[in-house]
C-alpha cells in the first residue's frame, strides 16, 4: 500500500491517492470525515479550524461503498481558497507582496535557498501542517482495514508545555474514552488542566508550546516487518512515519531513551506461554517491537512535538532581499497543535500497519486478506 498526497494550505483543496487497497472493504466518506473531525479539535488551534468543515470526499476506487482494488483518490476541499484568490491564484498573476523573513523553525528559508524564490509563501504552502488533514484521511483508511482484523490504533497526549501526565488508564478502551474526552486529547485530567492553562497562557504571552504524543496500537499480531534488511523493519518504518510530521523532533518505541540507560536485566521482557495466549511478556518495554518485526504485544511509540514557529511575537531573522535584520512574518497560525498532532502520528501509524499487514496477508480482495490470515493465525496456534 502506498500513497501519495498533493495541495497547499490555502490552494483549493487538499488531494490523496491510495494505491494497492484491496478489493471488498467497506468504505464511506464518513469513515474518514469523523478522523478530520478530530484532527481540527484541540485547546490552542488556530482561527483556521473554525473556517474549515474538512469534509472529505472519495472520487474514485469506491463502487457501492466497497473498494475495488483501483487506486483510491480522496479531495478535501480548502474553505478558505475563496478568501486566496489573489495571493493563490493557479493561473493569473499572483497580486500579493513578496513574503521575505523567514521564520526561525519552518521551512521558510531552506525551502527558499533550495527552490530559488525570494517569496517564503512558495514554499510555506505546502509545509503547512494543514498537510496533515490528507494523512489523516489517509490513515482512516488504513484504521477501516486494520478494523477488519480487530486492530485498534490509538494516539494521545502525554505532555504538553512540559506538563506530563502522571496517571494512565491501564485499559486501551479507558484510554480512548478518556483521552477522546479531553480538549487537550490527554488522559490523566489533572494533567490536562495544568496543560489547558499553560495553552492558555502562550496565547496571552503570544508564544507556542510543543508537547510529546504517543501511539498505541492492539490486536497486532506477532511477525509484521521482518529482521532481514534495513527497510522491512518496522521500527524504522513506524519511526520514519512519525517522523515526518511537521514539527517533530523526536521518535521512540517502547522505553526508547530510558532503556539506554538500564542494565541488560532490566531492559528486556520476560518470555512467558500459556494456551490461551500462546507466546507473550510480562512487560512491554520494547513497545511490541523486536527485531524489526512486530512481537505480538501491544505497540507503543512517542514522538516528540516542538512548538509551532509561527510566533505572535516573532523571533530574530534576515530580509531574503536586503539582507537586514528583522522580524519574522506572523501568519495566523496555531499555538498549540500537540492534540491535532496526536491525531496525525495514530494516522500515519495506522497507514504503516495497513501498508505491513497488505504484505504480509497481501491479497487483490479482502477476502484472500483474511484467508491468509486466518491461516497464520492457524500457524501460530499450532506451532
Ligand atoms: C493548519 C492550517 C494552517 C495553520 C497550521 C495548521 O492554516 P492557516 O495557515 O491558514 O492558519 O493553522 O499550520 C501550522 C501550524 C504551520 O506551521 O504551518 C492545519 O490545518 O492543521
Amino acid at each position: 500500500m502506498r500513497f501519495i498526497t498533493a495541495g497547499e494550505s490555502h490552494g483549493q483543496c487538499l488531494v490523496a491517492v491510495i494505491e494497492g487497497l484491496p478489493a471488498g472493504l467497506a468504505l464511506v466518506a464518513s469513515d474518514i470525515n469523523s478522523e478530520l473531525a478530530r484532527r481540527r479539535r484541540g485547546r490552542g488551534r488556530g482561527g483556521r479550524m473554525r473556517i474549515e468543515t474538512d469534509e472529505a470526499s472519495i472520487v474514485s476506487g469506491v463502487r457501492g461503498g466497497r473498494t475495488m482494488g483501483s487506486p483510491v483518490a480522496l479531495l478535501i476541499p480548502n474553505r478558505d481558497w475563496v478568501n486566496w484568490g489573489r495571493i493563490m491564484p493557479v493561473e493569473s498573476p499572483v497580486n500579493a507582496p513578496l513574503l521575505t523573513a523567514p521564520r526561525p523553525g519552518h521551512a521558510d528559508l531552506a525551502g527558499a535557498l533550495k527552490y530559488a524564490t525570494h517569496d517564503v509563501r512558495d514554499v510555506l504552502e505546502r509545509a503547512s501542517a494543514r498537510e496533515t488533514a490528507a494523512r489523516v484521511a489517509v490513515g482512516a483508511v488504513a484504521k477501516r482495514l486494520l478494523a477488519e482484523f480487530g486492530v485498534g490504533v490509538l494516539g494521545h497526549v502525554l505532555a504538553i508545555g512540559g506538563i506530563a501526565a502522571r496517571r494512565q488508564p491501564r485499559s486501551f478502551h479507558e484510554l480512548r474514552r478518556i483521552a477522546e474526552a479531553s480538549e487537550v486529547r490527554c488522559a490523566d485530567p489533572g494533567a490536562a488542566r495544568r496543560q489547558a492553562r499553560v495553552i492558555d497562557r502562550a496565547v496571552r504571552m503570544k508564544d507556542s508550546v510543543g508537547g510529546v504524543v504517543e501511539v498505541r496500537a492492539v490486536g497486532v499480531p506477532p511477525g509484521l516487518g521482518s529482521h532481514v534488511h534495513w527497510d522491512r523493519r518496522l521500527d524504522g518504518r513506524l519511526a520514519a512515519q512519525l517522523m515526518s510530521i511537521p514539527a517533530v523532533k523526536g521518535v521512540e518505541i517502547g522505553d526508547g531513551f530510558m532503556t539506554a540507560s538500564r542494565a541488560g536485566s532490566r531492559a528486556h521482557d520476560v518470555i512467558r506461554y500459556n494456551r490461551a495466549r500462546g507466546f507473550h511478556r510480562i512487560t512491554n518495554r520494547a513497545g511490541g517491537v523486536e527485531g524489526g518485526m512486530t512481537n505480538g504485544m501491544e505497540i507503543v511509540s512517542r514522538a516528540a512535538v516542538k512548538p509551532v514557529s509561527t510566533l505572535g511575537e516573532p523571533l530574530e531573522t534576515v530580509d531574503l532581499v536586503t539582507k537586514r535584520r528583522t522580524r519574522a512574518i506572523v501568519e495566523r497560525s496555531d499555538v498549540c497543535m500537540v492534540p491535532a498532532a496526536a491525531v496525525v502520528a495514530e494516522a500515519v501509524v495506522a497507514i504503516e500497519l495497513a501498508s505491513a499487514f497488505q504484505e504480509k496477508f497481501g491479497g487483490d480482495s479482502l477476502t484472500e486478506m483474511k484467508r491468509n490470515y486466518r491461516g497464520y493465525l492457524a500457524q501460530l496456534r499450532h506451532f
